[in-house]
């Protein structure tokens, strides 16, 4: 393997002509700050430049549609995008933007180079032109059928539906985008670079030299290569880009793929006057996060003209993750149907770390994904609440109960295998994580992370110091016990404030302030020790790590989706139809073991049952189960009359927190079938089997 001294991490720059959605953050973004924050935890040298793409198409179509200027939507989306990084805790080193002097220039000087080395052909060609707007149709100017998939409004650069990449010609009836206007053939001069010349440079580096890229980014080069590449043009009919650089060629800019790439490094030039040692110097590891569908220009386009260059370094890794779709449906902006960051960011103020965390644990790493809000709030509430935050809280609590609020002593003398079990787990819990990360899984890395928390409540669970405190007078060698289980649960802690921090930022600050410790502490360095919080030293009070997110916000957020979008239509068809044909509610999303084993199942007999007043879906039963009597209101009056049910075998819920029901205390519930007319049924009716037995 190679040695590297540096590392420059890069993620594609947005186009400026719309905010930004949470796939955008799923796609590079989040998982590119995670590793810069992670090297940078390692003490790495380290850059993370980005910045906003100002030219091209999408940017002169938008400004036409609102009436306003290109400057004018990119000033406003520019901003607009910075500041749902910044508060997602993407942690640039700089944001950019390519309408910057310095891109401007940079991107000129790397056409000129390209030039007076003679790497371009120079070709006048018929392009088609919009007479009635006065316009060459380029790229989405214009749009057609897709001779591949005859999908009706393919662009001249790409058909969305089949992928296909496309020039103008290959559309079948192609229109005019900007005026709807049939278009006509008319003498134009560009400048294109050959890519087939540098297909063996690019198939020996690509298809041998990086094997160990991505399988979706390999396949997609591979794919490329075999088709074979072609001369591309470098150079646009517009008033709105790069200018280009030489004599009378007014109306002329540089192709916006040619520009924006070189946006990495105008950004760097920006950053640090040692720009250079990151871009020239062959110990520099450079990383690209995009999305798919920049897979060609950063894999193959792009390297080709660094190559062409010759100055520069080319990419070591380009770790390309698939979409992420939403509520079942591609995202789309036209249609609206889409979360937005900066309305998230405020509906969910305080939540940014739970939207890494969800966008981060479902990330669309090898294929395509789903984001639901169901999800969303289920992995908030049952993982980041139940488990890591309740983890943190428990043990902070019992800390300050039981051991003085301070980090107890660890008593070797009573040192058991279960200690030493949870000591291995934090270690192996880095080695996992670290090993996940720098093969950019970022997904696994985080189950990791979770994980270690998950089996630190298990170790509470088996320790059960509360219990141990309740027989301390009888038995002082107890406090032992306590001691060391504690201290255990605290050093876990801080390895867990240290693991999290690359996904969680946020959270792992709070955590440096209950346990009083400065941020180095969050080196990794320090991950996989139990010695990291000092015997004696006082601890602050716990602070709530995460909220629980209730169904109002959820219903909220999926009524906000639904009634701004178009798909609105097709939706409640789809629903309808499915809900004719369906009896069977669709399943549930999976559980892990730990959800289904909090549930305590107990056998029970219907002793009596009641009417409730003024109720007339409730029933008040008394159940008894075997060691003791239960009241419980359920809701089946409708199906079934008291005396129907006396006697009745049932399986109840016999840990359920108690609910008061028209003034009732209801303790537990009861397990009932519904048929596909919606009746309800006993589901073990005729089993005779002793009352209070627990069932698995
Ligand atoms: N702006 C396309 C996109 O946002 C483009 C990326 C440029 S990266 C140099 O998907
Ligand atoms: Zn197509």
């Amino acid at each position: 393997m190679k040695e590297f001294k540096r590392t420059l991490i890069t993620a594609a720059l947005p186009y400026a002509n719309g905010p930004l959605h949470i796939g955008h953050l799923a796609g590079c973004y989040i998982p590119a700050d995670v590793y810069a924050r992670y090297l940078r935890a390692q003490k790495k040298d380290v850059k993370f430049v980005g910045g906003s793409d100002e030219h091209g198409v999408p940017i002169t179509i938008r400004a036409l549609k609102e009436g306003v200027s290109p400057q004018d939507i990119v000033d406003k989306y520019h901003t607009l995008i910075k500041d749902s990084f910044e508060k997602m805790g993407i942690s640039f080193d700089i944001y950019s933007r390519t309408s910057n002097k310095i891109h401007h220039e940079t991107s000129r000087d790397f056409f000129k180079t390209l030039y007076d080395k003679g790497l371009f052909e120079e070709k006048e060609t018929e392009q088609y032109f919009d007479e009635k707007a006065n316009i060459f149709l380029a790229d989405r100017y214009i749009t057609g059928e897709c001779p591949v998939c005859h999908n009706a409004s393919a662009y001249g650069d790409q058909c969305e539906n089949c992928g296909s990449s496309l020039s103008p010609e290959q559309l079948i009836n192609p229109r005019s985008t900007l005026s709807d206007a049939i278009p006509v053939k008319r003498k134009t001069k560009h400048w294109y670079f050959p890519l087939q010349n540098y297909e063996p440079w690019l198939k020996q580096w690509i298809l041998e030299e990086h094997t160990e890229w991505k399988n979706n980014v390999y396949g997609q080069c591979k794919s490329w290569l075999d088709n074979g590449l072609q001369s591309r043009a470098m150079t646009r009919d517009s008033n709105w880009g790069v200018k280009v650089p030489l004599p009378d060629t007014e109306g002329k800019v540089l192709y916006v793929w040619f520009d924006a790439p070189i946006g990495y490094i105008s950004a760097t030039k920006e950053l640090t006057e040692d720009w250079a040692d990151y871009w020239c110097q062959d110990d520099t590891r450079l990383i690209h996060f995009i999305g798919k569908d920049n897979i060609v220009f950063h894999c193959i386009i792009f390297p080709a003209m660094l190559k062409a260059h010759g100055s520069f370094v080319v990419p070591d890794n380009v770790p390309a993750n698939e979409f992420l779709n939403i509520e079942g449906d591609k995202v789309s902006t036209s249609r609206n149907w889409a979360v937005w960051v900066h309305e998230f960011v405020k509906d969910f103020e305080g939540c940014e770390d739970v939207l890494r965390y969800v966008l981060c644990a479902n990330a669309p790493e090898t294929k395509d994904n789903d984001f639901t809000w169901k999800d969303f709030q289920e992995r908030n509430n049952s993982e980041l609440v139940s488990i890591f935050g309740n983890f943190v809280n428990r043990t902070w609590v019992l800390m300050h109960k039981l051991c003085g609020g301070k980090v107890p002593v660890l008593h070797r003398d009573v040192f058991d295998e279960t200690d030493q079990q949870i000591v291995s787990d934090i270690a192996d819990a880095k080695a996992k994580v670290q090993t996940a990360l720098e093969n950019f899984r970022f997904r696994d890395a985080l189950f990791e992370v979770i994980d270690l928390a998950r089996k630190g409540n298990k170790y509470m669970q088996e320790k059960e110091p509360w219990i141990k405190a309740k027989s301390l007078d009888t038995n002082p060698e107890n406090q032992k016990l306590i001691d060391n289980c504690l201290y255990l649960c605290m050093q876990l802690t801080a390895n867990l404030a240290i693991l999290a921090n690359p996904f969680m930022p946020n959270t792992s600050k709070k955590m440096l302030h209950m346990m009083k410790v400065v941020d180095r502490i969050l080196e990794w360095q320090n991950a996989g020790k139990i010695d990291l919080l000092r015997t004696g030293y006082a601890m602050r009070a716990p602070e709530l790590l995460f909220r629980k997110i209730e169904d109002a916000e959820i219903e909220a957020q999926l009524e906000k989706l639904r009634s701004g979008s178009a798909l609105n239509e097709k939706k409640t068809e789809q629903t309808e139809s499915v809900s004719v044909q369906s009896v069977l509610p669709a399943l549930k999303d999976q559980i892990q073991y730990d959800d289904f084993a909090k549930l305590d199942f107990r056998t029970g007999t219907i002793l009596s049952a009641e009417k409730v007043e003024k109720a007339d879906k409730l029933l008040k039963l008394e159940i008894d189960l075997g060691f003791e009597m239960r009241t419980i209101v359920s809701g089946i009056a409708l199906h079934f009359k008291p005396e129907e049910i006396v006697g009745k075998k049932v399986v109840v819920v016999a840990n359920l927190a108690p609910r008061k029901m028209r003034g009732i205390e209801s303790n537990g519930m009861i397990l009932m079938a519904e048929d596909a007319d919606g009746k309800y049924i006993f589901i073990n009716g005729d089993t005779d089997c002793a009352n209070g037995l627990a069932i698995s």
